[in-house]
């Protein structure tokens, strides 16, 4: 980079810094990313407990070991750390161990006694370490590192019985690279663990230097401007799991949390129902600069948020951590598991210590909830200010601020209206080997997978047959309620696929739509007709396949878009397709013919080294009624799950796990085992089989478009 004087004024201003004080431990640069355990305990980390690596990212500079313990305890929101917080005194909100959540008491499960968790920050090819200690009787935890793709970790992705064993009233140290850059996030991977308070930031910074734009887009990327949004309820998630007749609106959350603040509201009248004086989440900035802020969308519920800030335009320039050319937008709907990070544009002319609303409002079924909470953008304020409100007019619900330009409107068809964008209007920057981008983006696909997902919905009375267990959740009433992916719920086998894959293979322990156990034949893309099935769905890919898959909504219902996440991998966004006139959901064989004549447009002008490259996620909302055209290279061995970021419909089997051939990095000595036990079972404990279910031949009339009456949390 050419070092003008303003470049130097810019490095010099630009900091991540929290105060530097503790452990610093570096590694040598070339350090054994499959096995770094070696030098950890050369350097005796296991004599520390934590180790200070939020700074800004110099390049040349030595990698760092980032050392966190996390211990999880069942603990209580507006517990006896809170002092009179809940009076609005706003420094006792902000002890460290008070939880205020939005001001109600409840139980939540907590890392650190904090929700969200604390934040990572560290800079890439740093070594994360986490010392997961877990002091909740009877809950088994995991955490996994959303988005991260683990090439030289796969045993550290966090998935229970698909990477690891869960961790019961033990530890589990997890030690993985920080190999790519961006905006990522942890959550918990057990059960509904994530509804209740476990996840938090996690950001790997790069130096300046290394970033693919040509201009300087913004000059501080702060620890404090990240946000990190979540639905909360005011009960425990295993409340409403699987859920209870007579509670409606069905499963649904109560507020809106910012960075783990927010005020309980009556969205529509307006009015705050606990006056617990609740601090908002407040974003500090200095006048005439530009700031990088990161959103990560935590939410468990189906609703997307659009979130907005007065009179502000978002400069959107990465999304699930992958940088984008710059597109400036005015509102940003987001989906659960999603991130984005946008560069704040900067009014000109604000007035002394001006301060705006940064609006977030839950949409889709949680329209009809009024359902919305606030942060505070303020400038020439510092970080210890407590209590900062605009003076400006608050917008609300009924009173939102100006949509403008849009990215994410369920309501658009992709491509047709310039206002309204798509993810596939964004373009990759930042690629380092184009002729193989090209080839992943162009060449006939060695798979070419065509997923469809949906709902099973039960009768009352054939479900409750005696000796039949499927997983289910009730929305409210007689509303029960199955998940699929391929026509198969997906059920974790007794030990992990990563480590036991060929005994399970061996014993018959998987399935996939052409391997069905038993008691799924009859399976057939009969869309209104499709016997229940239940197995561990393992799709086996060859190593460095080029796979195109194509994710079809087959739910059958408006206004609900599946996040789908895939772990190990980050894939380009080819197509996104939507009919709104239709109002009907696309069968298999009506996605095969789209594809027999699709093909990915390349921009005119395309060259090898100028190209029109689609933006690459890990987590995408695939359109109501609509479906979503993928790529990635198999380039990663392991054992990597796919599902839905709802954490319902992910808990009800909406998963599938793709096998990935190759050799994955050794085995961390001593990981550990788990598995049934059967003493009348020959076959071992890893081997005994998932898919011998004790219930009868299924005579369940099922469809796959339940009727789901007014029921909100779907
Ligand atoms: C972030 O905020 C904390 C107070 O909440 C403050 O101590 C710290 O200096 C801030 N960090 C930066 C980089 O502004
Ligand atoms: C790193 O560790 C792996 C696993 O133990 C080993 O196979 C590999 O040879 C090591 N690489 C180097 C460069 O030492
Ligand atoms: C770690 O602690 C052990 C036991 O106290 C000690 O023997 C060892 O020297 C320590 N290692 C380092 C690198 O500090
Ligand atoms: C709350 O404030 C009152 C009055 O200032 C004080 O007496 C009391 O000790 C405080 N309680 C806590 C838990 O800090
Ligand atoms: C909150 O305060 C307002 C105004 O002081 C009052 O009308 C309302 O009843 C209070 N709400 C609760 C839940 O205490
Ligand atoms: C903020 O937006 C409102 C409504 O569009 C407008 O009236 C006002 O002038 C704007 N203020 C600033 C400082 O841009
Ligand atoms: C900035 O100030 C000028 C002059 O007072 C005014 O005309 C303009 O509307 C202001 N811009 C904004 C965005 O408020
Ligand atoms: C989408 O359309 C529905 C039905 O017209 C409407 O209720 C909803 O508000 C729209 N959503 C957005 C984000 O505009
Ligand atoms: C784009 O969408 C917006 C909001 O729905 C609408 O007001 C506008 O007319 C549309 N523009 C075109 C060209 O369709
Ligand atoms: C689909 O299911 C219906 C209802 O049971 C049945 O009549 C029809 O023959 C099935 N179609 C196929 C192709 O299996
Ligand atoms: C959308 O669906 C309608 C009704 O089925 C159909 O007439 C129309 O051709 C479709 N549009 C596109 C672009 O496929
Ligand atoms: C690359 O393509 C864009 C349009 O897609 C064009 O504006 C630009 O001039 C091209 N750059 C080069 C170096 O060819
Ligand atoms: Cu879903």
């Amino acid at each position: 980079m050419r070092v003008t004087d303003r470049t130097v004024l810019l490095i010099a201003a630009l900091t991540i810094a929290v105060p530097v004080i503790g452990t610093v431990i570096e590694l040598p640069t070339d350090y054994n990313r499959s096995s770094p355990w070696t030098e950890l305990i050369e350097l005796g980390v296991a004599n520390y407990t934590e180790t200070d690596c939020a700074r800004t990212c110099v390049a040349g500079e030595l990698p760092r070991v980032c050392l966190f313990t996390f211990v999880m305890e069942f603990y209580a929101a507006m517990g006896t750390a809170c002092g009179n917080c809940s009076n609005g005194v706003l420094e006792d909100c902000y002890r460290s161990q008070c939880i205020p959540a939005d001001g109600t008491e409840r139980e939540v499960m907590s890392i650190n006694r904090k929700i969200p968790g604390p934040a990572i920050h560290v800079c890439k090819n740093d070594l994360i370490v986490v010392n997961v200690i877990n002091r909740m009787a009877g809950a088994d935890v995991t955490l996994h590192w959303h988005g991260f793709r683990q090439k030289h970790s796969q045993w550290m992705d966090g998935v229970p019985y698909v990477t690891q064993c869960p961790v019961g009233g033990t530890s589990f140290r997890y030690i993985f690279p920080a190999e790519d850059d961006g905006t990522f996030f942890y959550h918990g991977h057990v059960g509904t663990h994530r509804t209740n308070g476990h996840y938090g930031a996690l950001v790997v910074h790069a130096p300046k230097s290394e970033e693919p734009w040509t201009e300087n887009l913004y000059s501080y990327d702060s620890v404090n401007h990240t946000i990190v949004s979540s639905d909360w309820m005011h009960e425990t998630a295993e409340m409403f799991f699987p859920g209870l007749p007579s509670r409606q609106p069905g499963i649904t959350p109560t507020t809106i949390l910012i960075n783990g603040l927010g005020r309980y509201y009556d969205g529509e009248a307006d009015v705050d129902l606990v006056n617990a004086s609740i601090p908002l989440a407040t974003f500090h900035v200095q006048k005439n600069f530009r700031y990088r802020f990161r959103i990560i969308n935590a939410n468990s519920h189906v609703c997307p948020f659009i979130t907005q800030v007065q009179n502000h335009s978002l400069m959107l320039i990465a999304t699930d951590g992958k940088p984008i050319e710059p597109v400036t937008v005015d509102s940003l709907i987001h989906y659960p598991g999603e991130r984005y990070d946008f560069v704040l544009i900067p009014l000109v002319n604000v007035t002394e210590r001006d301060a705006f609303w940064i609006h977030f409002r839950a949409l889709g079924s949680c329209e009809s909830i009024k359902l919305d909470q606030y942060g505070v953008l303020s400038y020439d304020t510092t970080d210890d200010e407590l209590g900062i409100l605009p003076t400006r007019s608050r917008p609300t619900v009924s009173n939102p601020l100006p949509m403008g330009i849009v990215v994410n409107d369920p309501n658009t068809t992709c491509g047709a209206n310039a206002s309204r964008l798509c993810v596939t209007d964004f373009r990759s920057v930042g690629y380092d080997d184009a002729d193989e981008v090209r080839r992943i983006l162009t060449a006939k696909p060695d798979v070419n997978l065509i997923i469809p997902f949906g709902f099973h919905s039960f009768d009352v009375d054939t479900f409750h047959e005696d000796g039949s267990y499927h997983p289910f959740m009730n929305l409210g009433g007689e509303n029960i309620l199955s998940a699929w992916m391929n026509n198969i719920s997906f059920t974790f086998p007794s030990s992990p696929i990563l480590s036991s894959y060929n005994s399970y293979k061996s014993h018959g322990g998987y399935c996939d739509k052409d391997n069905l156990p038993a008691n799924c034949l009859g399976n057939d893309d009969n869309a209104t007709f499709t016997p229940y099935c239940e197995c561990t769905q393992v799709v086996v890919l060859q190593q460095n396949d080029i796979v195109q898959m194509t994710l079809i909504d087959n739910v059958g219902l408006s206004s609900l878009n599946h996040p789908i996440h895939l772990h190990g991998f980050a894939f380009y966004v080819m197509h996104i397709h939507q009919n709104l006139t239709r109002d009907q959901m696309f069968t298999v064989s009506e996605v095969e013919e789209f594809l027999s004549t699709w093909e990915f447009e390349e921009s005119d002008e395309a060259s090898s080294t100028n190209m029109t490259v689609p933006p690459l996620k890990d987590t995408i909302s695939v359109p109501s009624n609509g479906f979503v055209i993928v790529r990635f290279k198999a380039d990663n061995p392991g054992s990597w799950l796919m599902h839905c970021h709802f954490e319902w419909h992910m808990s009800v089997g909406m998963m599938m796990v793709f096998k990935v051939e190759g050799t994955v990095s050794s085995r961390p000595p001593g990981f550990p085992e788990c598995g049934n036990f059967d003493l009348l079972d020959e076959s071992t404990a890893a081997a005994v089989q998932p898919n011998k279910c004790i219930n009868r031949k299924p005579k369940i009339r099922s469809s796959t478009a339940p009727n789901h009456g007014k029921m909100t949390g779907v």
